[in-house]
């Protein structure tokens, strides 16, 4: 027996796909427990359809989803295939839609998934049964199919059992049993099972599992209606199971698979049905599964008669059955990977759709057997990756269902959730909305876009604003106005205040601090006080967990400018274990906390008068930090900048806010002071060429290769992460690059492939953004570092169009730092 004790709660795709990686990477000392009879034990997998559609926004989905495809064709059940690969085709009957798959052609090339926008005709020829009037154009991924979801249980369980793994069916688990915040077993209806890992697998019932250790789980199961004609006339003879693609008609909300001479309509157009973990029956009360729920046969008459529109002949056919099934759905449509930070030991790998079991298993066994996962980056699956709030009933409610309502919908990038909002609210709201700021959402946060008090800006004649105007659509302009531009442009000529309080804060505090930085950092933090340092946290791969900043306010207290909760969640895994003295606290004091950036050429007139402390450009060098008062107001001041100005973030608590607005508000009045938005603050930040963790670089990517090296000490203490980052140093084959677009005017969004001037996809878009100072179209990208070279021609494909873009140097807009630095 190798490996720890591990007990994998469910044998859906999910739990069967992990304990046959487990057990391929040389851990058999697994349990698979299910408390339904195998292969069909009565979850979401025992009647799912099985449509495998490859393309998504998320480069971690559709890679999942790849892996996914490739080890199903892999595998079989006594010569029975466990993977059809049809092919998928998603047809659009609006140009609105139309347009939505050329992105959508370019999410799935920039991921490396073939996929191509074909005409009506080729549409007509996947698909006979299309309403030739109605298509418009197809997009078409020849690789995409149909998993067979049990037989996929039954060849996983079966390999992984030919391995050494126990599998227990008709066993329920009843209880996890922990002791000093870690898991010791489960206690299931057979008696106990000692473990050292438990992992949850349970679909639908997931927070019921995860309940048992007192953990909350962000997740819903609804009810999906999913149909089955009987003999369509078109079909009759047909002895294969499929042979026509996996169709989606996403205007009418409705995706289809041939079965035989059937077809199985799938249907996202009805009410949310929302079903709590304790509605759902147990194995034995179930009529068919407890998965499944009696058909509500109104809900689905719109989706038969859109069926017959665009499919004329299902016209002769009837439905036969029909069910509502149950699945999960969770607040930010991703799943939810990864280990308690509660109970040591307890893992979960839940909302995971068949698509993307097998990719699943695969990442969640590299994370357990290796201690991070090296195929895919989990950064936006990871289960600790909520705010509070965000585990609020009501909140995971609404939210699950309102993505079940827009599962097909065509999402701008910075669309924000309508509901519930507002959420979390800086203590400058107020003052905010006085100035008609135009507000998007982010980690619950309100954050001002623009202010429309600074319209009166954008006619300044020596500013060159462009509305983006890449034809032969506007989606550049959404969410977008010239103030932005304004905005932007005067912060660079005059002062602007951001609202930085979305910005996540911690305090590392106590004796031992300093030592914990200093094993977690890449930087010198153990620096004087007042010192401030840029620096990067590193997995154990090397790989990039997070960039932040360190500020030492004392001897023993840090304040730690970060990315995210899962920098929190990361540093409190880290904290010393066995250290008598409990040295080391690690706090997050975003809620209670603040934060103004001043920034441009006059930001030190406004800040000077307001305090007795020397603010000049030796007083207070760059990055470093003093506390001091503005006014009434006591302020920590970091000076740096991600906008690539001169001037500090200024922090305060809460109580002092507006306070903070409203000093620094009065004394700017006299140097023209602003304030300005996120777009403004995402261009300037692409102008200085900062990078932003989660979309230029994530856990996949080392340091070198990104283009913040510089940060990485060899010559340091060490600290986790060191040995395998400096060993990857001498391997860079990729580079995080910065192109400008040639045409004037030209923008794009983020995650469009880039093209050789051959037409090969050689990259991918993480941020963009019009640069306003430099005039120019900015997209930082992925490119092999080949094709990284300053002057390098390349083409960035923008839904049906390739806008020629070229690699620069960077940081385009001041490279000597004098600005900073003033
Ligand atoms: P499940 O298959 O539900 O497995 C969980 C298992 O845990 C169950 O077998 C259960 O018995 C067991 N369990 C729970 N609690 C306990 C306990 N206490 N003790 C022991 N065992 C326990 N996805 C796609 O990718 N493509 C599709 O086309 C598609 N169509 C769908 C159509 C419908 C109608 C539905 C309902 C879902 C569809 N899905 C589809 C979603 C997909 O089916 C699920 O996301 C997926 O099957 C979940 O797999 P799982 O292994 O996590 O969960
Ligand atoms: N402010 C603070 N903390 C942060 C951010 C911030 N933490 C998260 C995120 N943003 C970190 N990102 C950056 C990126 C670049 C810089 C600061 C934070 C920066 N870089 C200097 C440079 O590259 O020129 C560093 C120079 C140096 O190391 O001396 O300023 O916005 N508080």
């Amino acid at each position: 027996m190798a490996g720890p004790q591990v007990v994998i709660i469910g044998a859906g795709v999910v739990g069967a796909a992990l304990a046959d990686e487990l057990s391929i990477k040389g851990w058999d000392n697994v349990t698979l427990v299910d408390q339904g009879p195998l292969p069909e034990p009565g979850g979401s997998s025992s009647h799912a359809p099985g449509l495998v559609f490859q393309t998504t926004a998320s480069k971690t989905m559709t890679e999942l989803a790849s892996y996914t495809v490739e080890k199903l064709c892999s595998l079989d059940v006594e010569g029975e295939p466990c993977f059809l690969q049809v092919g998928g085709l998603e047809v659009a009957t609006t140009p609105a839609r139309l347009a939505e798959l050329h992105r959508r052609a370019g999410w799935a090339r920039a991921w490396g998934v073939a996929a191509e926008v074909v005409d009506p005709d080729r549409c007509l020829e996947l698909a006979p049964l299309l309403d030739r009037d109605q298509v418009l154009g197809g997009l078409h991924v020849p690789t995409d199919g149909l998993a067979k979801a049990v037989r996929a249980v039954q060849a996983q369980v079966t390999r992984a059992a030919g391995r050494g793994v126990r599998v227990l069916e008709r066993t329920e688990v009843l209880d996890v049993l922990t002791e000093d915040g870690r898991v010791t077993g489960v206690a299931t209806s057979a008696g106990e099972l000692p473990a050292e890992i438990v992992v949850c697998c349970a679909g639908i019932w997931g927070q019921k599992v995860a309940g048992m250790v007192g953990m909350t789980l962000p997740l819903t199961p609804l009810a999906h209606q999913l149909a089955w004609t009987g003999q369509v006339p078109a079909l009759a003879g047909q002895t294969e199971e499929a042979l026509r693609p996996i169709l989606r008609h996403q205007e009418a909300d409705l995706y289809y698979r041939e079965h035989f001479d059937q077809l199985a309509i799938g249907y996202y157009g009805h009410r949310p049905m929302p079903v709590g973990v304790t509605e759902i029956l147990g194995v034995d009360d179930a009529e068919v599964m407890p998965s499944v729920q009696p058909f509500t046969e109104e809900d689905f008459a719109e989706a038969w008669r859109e069926t017959n529109s665009l499919l004329p002949g299902t016209a002769g056919a009837k439905i036969e059955e029909g069910i509502n099934g149950l699945f999960s759905f969770t607040t930010d449509d991703m799943p939810l990977l990864g280990e308690s930070n509660q109970v040591k030991g307890f893992w979960v790998a839940e909302a995971v759709w068949v698509t993307h079991s097998a990719g699943v298993g695969r990442a969640m066994a590299e994370w357990l057997v290796d201690g991070h996962c090296s195929s895919f980056d989990l950064h936006a699956c990871d289960v600790n990756r909520f705010e509070q709030h965000h585990l609020a009933p009501d909140y995971v409610v609404a939210r699950g269902c309102q993505n079940f309502v827009e599962i097909y919908d065509i999402k701008h990038p910075l669309q924000p959730m309508e509901d519930p909002r507002p959420l979390r609210t800086s203590p400058f709201y107020q003052r905010q909305r006085e100035l008609g700021g135009f507000f998007l959402e982010a980690g619950g946060w309100e954050r001002p876009h623009w202010y429309e008090a600074n319209a009166g800006l954008v006619d300044r004649d020596n500013w060159d604003i462009p509305v983006p105007n890449n034809d032969p659509n506007d989606w550049a302009a959404q969410y977008w106005s010239p103030i932005v531009g304004a905005e932007a442009q005067y912060t660079r000529e005059a002062v602007a205040i951001y609202d930085m309080t979305a910005l996540k804060r911690l305090e590392v505090s106590g004796p031992g601090a300093a030592a914990f930085l200093t094993r977690m950092c890449t930087s010198t933090v153990d620096k004087s006080v007042g010192s401030v340092t840029y620096t990067l946290l590193l997995d154990s791969d090397g790989g990039i967990r997070s960039d932040i900043t360190v500020a030492r306010l004392g001897r023993d207290q840090f304040q730690v400018g970060a990315n995210g909760n899962l920098d929190l969640d990361w540093l409190t895994r880290h904290l010393p274990t066995g250290d008598a003295d409990g040295s080391v606290a690690v706090r997050d004091i975003t809620p209670g906390t603040c934060c103004l950036g001043l920034w441009g050429p006059r930001a030190r007139d406004v800040l000077q008068p307001l305090t007795r402390d020397d603010f000049s450009a030796d007083g207070l060098k760059y990055f470093r930090g003093r506390q001091t008062y503005l006014g009434n107001v006591p302020v920590t001041a970091l000076r740096l900048s991600y906008v690539g100005e001169l001037g500090w973030e200024l922090y305060t608590t809460a109580d002092m806010g507006q306070k903070l607005w409203d000093t620094l508000w009065a004394a700017g009045a006299e140097h023209g002071l602003i304030a300005a938005g996120r777009g403004a603050f995402n261009s300037l930040r692409l102008e200085k060429g900062y990078r932003s963790f989660g979309a230029d670089m994530t856990f996949e990517h080392d340091p070198w290769e990104t283009g913040v090296g510089f940060a990485v000490k060899a010559d340091k203490p060490e600290f986790v992460g060191q040995q395998a980052a400096l060993r990857r140093r001498d391997r860079v084959t990729r580079r995080l690059s910065c192109l400008t677009l040639t045409r004037p005017g030209a923008t794009v969004l983020g995650n469009e492939p880039v093209y050789s001037p051959d037409g090969s996809v050689v990259g991918y878009v993480t941020s963009a953004a019009y640069g306003y100072t430099i005039g120019a179209g900015i997209a930082y990208a992925w490119l092999p570092a080949e094709l990284s070279t300053p002057g390098t021609e390349l083409r960035i494909g923008y839904f049906d169009s390739r806008l020629p873009a070229r690699v620069a140097e960077e940081p385009l807009f001041d490279p000597k730092m004098t600005r900073l630095r003033s």
